[in-house]
């Protein structure tokens, strides 16, 4: 059995859980937070087995999208205090940042 951890984007969430649904997948869903744009994401946990992989990578392929979104980033100087103007960048976010595990042990108790 594999564990497949995908941290999707907030507007994605929908499509992917529908999708998911309707393929009739098992699954949660997490809040969460990305370390650098402290935004809110959604991470799935979906356990299935081996053959079944391939299915999943292939919704959140098609239902993950990739955006580009701006980040203040500050220089790396910021003397004198109290005049730093913060520069945005432009990042990629997205599609899925996707993990797949080796499950040791799956119970329901
Ligand atoms: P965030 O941490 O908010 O990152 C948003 C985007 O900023 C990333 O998009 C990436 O393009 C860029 N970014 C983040 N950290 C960076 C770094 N150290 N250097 C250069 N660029 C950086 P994605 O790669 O599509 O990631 C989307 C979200 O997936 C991330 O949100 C984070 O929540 C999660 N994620 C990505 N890689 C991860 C990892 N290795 N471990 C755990 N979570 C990860």
């Amino acid at each position: 059995m594999k564990l497949i951890i995908a941290v999707v984007q907030d507007k994605d969430q929908r499509k992917v859980t529908e999708a998911l649904l309707e393929r009739g997948y098992q699954f949660t869903n997490i809040a969460s937070t990305g370390g650098l744009l402290r935004e809110g994401n959604v991470t799935f946990l979906i356990g299935v087995e081996q053959d079944q992989v391939e299915g999943v990578m292939e919704v959140l392929r098609t239902h993950s999208k990739t955006r580009e979104q701006l980040v203040n980033v500050f220089p790396p100087t910021i003397e004198p205090i109290g005049t730093c103007i913060p520069s945005p960048v432009k990042v990629q976010v997205g599609g899925a940042t996707v993990f797949v595990l080796d499950v040791e042990r799956f119970q329901k108790l």
